[in-house]
């Protein structure tokens, strides 16, 4: 009987300590902006994390600025926050910081985008395998398109981020083992459907008004939405004209393959907090050192997967 109650209480004890430290603990999260609607979905499901386990969000939005973040991250260090989640917006640029943090023992998790700096300034990164989603991307092409020659216009995300560079990487790859397939224009738009529209535009007005593109590569839905626009206002049938695959699967892509103007999107979870704040509490219980990368799920939509019924369901995940 004394056993069990004393295995009572040191269970009840734990319990309390645990959800005392979540309850107690206050984060710093610097956020890149809300250049789309994948972005602001992140922000969303983060906020919503924090509060499910009782954590103190601070949130710094950097629009799109790595300076504002690293002010913001200082901010952080100076307020003495239990931790730091950081989206960072290009991939180099932060040792400097972040030996600051370590200094002050205060755990960083990167969300979303990887960064060049020695895994021992962070304590894990939350975020796709980007190449594969690249890679997924240029396999759906190449399997759509078969034998027929296709010119592949390229709308690339922010210039020096992770997913820029990977997601390029992996659709290269892809095409690289045909001989009809081809990159034959590619920049950046920036993740935002303005910037991929105007790109898109000037594409279109490059290649012939455009009949000779036979596929748009964005790196996100929302550039592709831009592009959409783009290649319908030069007269083209988006979908079919010109065939739009793109990644985040955000819910206005799947209204646009409802319409046949989008054809396939890859899939980015919005939720990276949620590993983060679970793999920060077993680290704050008993400095359990978790892997330096926590990969999460990328899936495969295209218009077969009945685009307006995950519309629907993808409506209230934050978006
Ligand atoms: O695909 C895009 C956002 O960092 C992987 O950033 C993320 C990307 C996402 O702007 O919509």
């Amino acid at each position: 009987m004394r056993q069990a109650l004393a295995a009572l209480t040191a269970a009840l004890t734990l319990a309390l300590a645990s959800s005392v430290s979540a309850q107690s603990m206050t984060v710093g999260f610097s956020q890149i902006g809300s250049e789309s609607g994948w972005r602001a979905a992140e922000t969303t499901v983060t906020k919503q994390e924090a509060e499910k386990r009782g954590i103190a969000l601070k949130f710094a939005d950097a629009q799109q600025k790595q300076e504002n973040q690293i002010k913001a991250v200082r901010g952080f260090i100076a307020q003495g926050v239990d931790a730091i989640l950081i989206a960072p917006v290009v991939a180099t640029g932060w040792d400097a910081v972040l030996k600051e943090a370590k200094e002050e023992k205060i755990p960083v998790i990167l969300l979303d985008r990887q960064i060049d700096a020695p895994d021992s300034l962070y304590l894990t990164a939350v975020t796709s395998d980007q190449v594969h989603e690249g890679r997924v991307a240029g396999e759906w092409l190449v399997k759509d398109v078969g034998a027929k020659t296709c010119k592949v216009v390229e709308l690339q995300g922010t210039t020096g981020s992770s997913p820029a560079i990977n997601r390029k990487k992996g659709f290269e790859e892809a095409i690289a083992k045909t001989t009809n397939i081809k990159i034959v224009r590619s920049q950046t738009g920036d993740f935002t459907r303005t910037k991929g529209k105007e790109v898109m535009e000037s594409f279109i007005k490059a290649e012939g008004g455009g009949k000779d593109i036979c596929a748009v590569y964005a790196h996100n839905d929302d550039m592709a939405v831009g592009a959409i626009q783009a290649i319908k206002e030069a007269g083209l049938k988006p979908g079919s004209d010109i065939k739009v695959v793109s990644i985040d699967a955000v819910p206005d892509i799947f209204k646009a393959m409802a319409a046949g103007e989008a054809n396939a999107t890859v899939e980015l979870t919005p939720n990276m907090a949620g590993p983060a704040f679970e793999v920060l509490a077993a680290y704050l219980k008993d400095k359990k050192e978790p892997p330096k990368w926590i990969q999460t799920e990328s899936k495969l939509y295209t218009a077969k997967d009945d685009p307006m019924k995950v519309y629907e369901a993808k409506k209230g995940l934050g978006y």
